[in-house]
């Protein structure tokens, strides 16, 4: 936003960090933050506030954030004025636009996880992606969510469409591959989560936990079930077939197709096999089925454990079948849909967004849009035409967060133009031909279009920027990049807010295109003139709220406006996410045996049991509380000395190669060795080893001490992949271990 921003004393923001989206209380004195505290108000996340948001005063402050953009000079990165940085992008799109020309898919993005969480970045990809030429786009998606948005697609026609456990309401949930009370929550946004879990056990609530690790959450459950990496299908396969046993039918309300065909491919799977694959034993998993069944209201829930693995995708489709057929999706107290604030409009002719088309090199289908990141090397190394010469990366890390790290840096290195958004200079950015400094998260306004999607409960919240932004923010970085690949000129001042204009119009014009939404008719010139504020993203955003069901349909009735949340600091409560929403979603019938789900199956009956080698572990991730993914290992406040980078191992695995804590390990795949120091303990199931992922030994471009650590992705080959999504199984690989001091 260009108008300048009064100091106060007081500011309300909200924590962009992660998906729980914590209201702040930021106290500002003469243009610098004093202090961080929880905003008790807040209608979301009601006081919640954890060290990394406290450490946001420090990222603001810090000395290794970037403010000034560097382009390459030979073997340097070189700190210049905006405008010289805008002029090299220039120059070096217009002499590789011949060659662009003829290769039409030579321009990729990658759009990282921070990205999802800044309406500066994401409501400004429409406008830069066609612009640039982009034709390949790849995000941490395929790192992250993506087989949960193909299952979604596959089995309800959406992949927005992801169901969140009613835990204000719920009486047993069952929870796979997640650890809340380290991650907050994800594709759950639920703050205070250890506040909300002691109410649910208080009533009565049962908490089951399957994690190969006793994780934080898992400690506070009321049962914990330790699990072989990788082989959740098998579990919920056995679950669906004791419920079939004891009598459970697919609701009619459902409307559901091809169950039978499910239940048919999964009816050999007995709960012997599924115990041996598993680990779990058969009682166990008799008792989770009847507990399931028996419970007034009950949710099954699973996050990255159950999606960064092999069977990704079945994965999340299966535990959806379960709350299908225990009559608990869609229902109270079981797992139900958020009603999103912010709308787009719909694609009347919208095909599903599955393997439309394919990457070149592997054949990789396309998911919503996008290639997996596990095609990403291979797109940029092999030569011919579609080869990847251009690549902009948005708030990605992808040296450090990608598997097959080693040779993902080779790739960005041997790109024809690398440009970067990014805050620091890293392992990836460092590679870059240009480093173009995003801003502080005070520096923006935050609204999260993923908190609606996904909360415990619906809520409308905007915080403005804290302060003004010294640079361009990251909305007039990208408009600008656009300007310049179609004009072949850096914008001056008029020209750009000729081009956010334009853009914004564009906007209202597909929005009251749109035959079934609240705008069809209208006058879209009108309804840009209505639009506020004067710039920025907030437009656009504004314009979302006020077209969305909640919104106020620009004076055709009583809704919501962006300003009408802006009146309310502490956001507006829309009250609790209600049942019975199904048929509003669906863009086909309920679909439980899509083909693609069926294949998948055979592929997981056909699965040879894991014979483990000698000295050979399956290892999977970890988060921790003082971390963000591959970011926030430099800062003081953090760091506290802790050495978080500890491989964790069975005591009785430790105990047979005589191994104890402290002990220095080096672990090998074929691609890589890792030297690390080991912690025994009983927190990970047998020939299980678990190591945090994030960080890497390369930390001499951070002035401030980082914390260093191996680069656990440096031991993944991109090719193990879940297969119908091609999203990353960094989860359950095997691993050669020797100890070597
Ligand atoms: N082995 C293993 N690997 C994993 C995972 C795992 O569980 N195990 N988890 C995966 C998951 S879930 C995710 S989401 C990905 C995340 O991987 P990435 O997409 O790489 O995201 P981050 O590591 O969060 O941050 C990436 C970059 O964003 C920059 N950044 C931070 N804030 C801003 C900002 O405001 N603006 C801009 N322009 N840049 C900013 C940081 O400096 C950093 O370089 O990692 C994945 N990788
Ligand atoms: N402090 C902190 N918070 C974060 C982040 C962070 O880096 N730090 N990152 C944010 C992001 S981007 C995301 S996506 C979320 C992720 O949020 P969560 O999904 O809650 O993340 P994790 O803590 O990685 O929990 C995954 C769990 O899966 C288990 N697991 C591994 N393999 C398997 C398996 O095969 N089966 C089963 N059943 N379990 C398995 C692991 O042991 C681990 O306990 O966290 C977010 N919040
Ligand atoms: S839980 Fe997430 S949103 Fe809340 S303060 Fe911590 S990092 Fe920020
Ligand atoms: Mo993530």
């Amino acid at each position: 936003m260009s108008q300048p921003i009064p100091d106060s004393t007081n500011k309300k923001h909200i924590c962009s960090l992660c998906e729980a989206g914590c209201g702040l209380n930021v106290s500002v004195t003469e243009g610098s933050v004093q202090a961080i505290s929880a905003n008790q108000e807040d209608v979301f996340s009601s006081g919640h506030l954890c060290a990394k948001g406290v450490s946001l005063k420090e990222l603001h402050d810090d000395p290794d954030r970037l403010t000034k953009p560097l382009i390459r000079d030979g073997n340097v990165l070189r700190e210049v004025e905006w405008h010289e940085a805008f002029e090299f992008i220039k120059n070096r799109l217009k002499t590789l636009k011949p060659q662009l020309k003829e290769n039409k898919s030579a321009t990729a993005i990658y759009i990282g996880n921070p990205a999802i969480h800044k309406i500066d970045l994401l409501l400004s990809l429409p406008a830069l992606i066609p612009s640039m030429g982009i034709s390949q786009i790849y995000s941490s998606g395929s790192v992250d969510i993506l087989p949960k948005q193909l299952a979604s697609e596959l089995m309800f026609g959406d992949d927005m469409a992801i169901p969140v456990p009613d835990i204000l309401n719920c009486d047993y949930l069952l929870m796979l591959g997640a650890n809340p009370i380290v991650s907050n929550g994800s594709l759950w946004m639920v703050p205070k989560f250890r506040d909300k879990l002691r109410a649910f056990q208080q009533r009565g609530g049962q908490l089951v936990v399957v994690d190969p690790r006793r994780s934080e959450t898992a400690k506070l459950a009321n049962d914990h079930h330790f699990i072989t990496p990788g082989t959740d299908v098998w579990l919920l396969s056995a679950i669906i077939n004791e419920l079939l046993l004891l009598g459970c039918e697919v609701p009619q309300s459902y409307g559901s197709r091809n169950s039978e065909v499910l239940f048919q491919a999964l009816k050999g799977i007995t709960l012997k096999d599924a115990s041996s694959y598993t680990g779990i034993s058969e009682q166990a998993m008799q008792s989770i089925a009847k507990d399931l069944l028996a419970a007034k209201h009950a949710a099954v829930y699973g996050r990255i454990g159950t999606t960064l693995q092999v069977f990704g995708t079945l994965t999340s489709f299966l535990i959806e079948v379960v709350n299908v057929l225990t009559g608990n999706l869609d229902s109270n107290g079981g797992a139900m849909f958020p009603e999103q604030v912010f709308a787009k409009p719909e694609d009347p002719a919208r095909s599903a967004q599955y393997n439309r088309f394919q990457s070149r090199v592997s054949g990789y289908p396309e998911v919503i849009g996008q290639f997996p990141v596990a095609a990403l090397p291979e797109e940029i190394e092999t030569e011919g035409p579609g080869q990847i010469k251009v690549l902009f990366c948005l708030a990605g890390n992808l040296v450090v967060s990608n598997p097959d790290s080693d040779r993902v840096e080779a790739a960005l290195n041997s790109l024809d133009f690398f440009v970067c958004v990014d805050i620091y200079h890293n392992e990836t950015t460092k590679l870059a031909d240009v480093i173009l400094p995003g801003s502080s998260p005070f520096e923006s306004g935050h609204y999260d279009m993923f908190i609606g999607a996904n909360g415990y409960k619906n809520t409308a919240r905007y915080s403005p920027p804290v302060f003004k932004s010294k640079g361009p923010d990251e909305w007039l970085i990208n408009l600008t990049l656009a300007y310049i690949a179609i004009n072949d000129r850096v914008p001056d001042d008029r020209e750009l807010l000729d081009f956010e204009n334009s853009i914004v119009a564009q906007t209202v014009a597909a929005y009251c295109a749109d035959p079934q939404g609240s705008l069809c008719n209208r006058d879209s010139a009108e309804i840009t003139q209505m639009i506020g504020p004067d710039r920025g993203p907030e437009r656009l955003l504004d314009l979302g709220i006020r077209y969305g069901r909640w919104g106020d349909h620009f004076g055709q009735k009583d809704g919501l406006t962006l300003q009408k949340i802006i009146d309310e600091p502490n956001g507006i409560e829309l009250g609790a996410i209600r049942p019975q929403r199904l048929a509003e979603i669906l863009r086909r019938p309920l679909d439980l045996g899509p083909e693609v789900i069926l294949v998948d199956i055979k592929r997981m009956l056909d699965q040879k049991k894991r014979v483990a080698a000698k000295n050979s572990y399956q290892l999977i991730g970890r988060r921790n509380t003082a971390t963000n993914n591959s970011w926030l290992r430099n800062l003081p406040m953090l760091s506290k000395g802790r050495d978080l980078v500890v491989l964790e191992m069975n005591s009785f695995d430790a105990a047979q190669q005589e191994i104890f804590s402290g002990d220095k390990l080096r672990l090998s795949t074929k691609v890589a060795e890792l030297e690390v120091a080991v912690l025994v303990s009983n927190a990970v199931a047998k020939g299980v080893i678990s190591l945090p992922f994030g960080f890497s030994e390369d930390t001499k471009m951070f002035q401030r001490v980082s914390k260093k650590g191996a680069n656990y992705n440096r031991l993944l080959t991109a090719d193990r992949v879940d297969a119908l999504s091609g999203t990353s199984a960094t989860n359950g690989i095997d691993v050669l271990l020797e100890k070597i001091g």
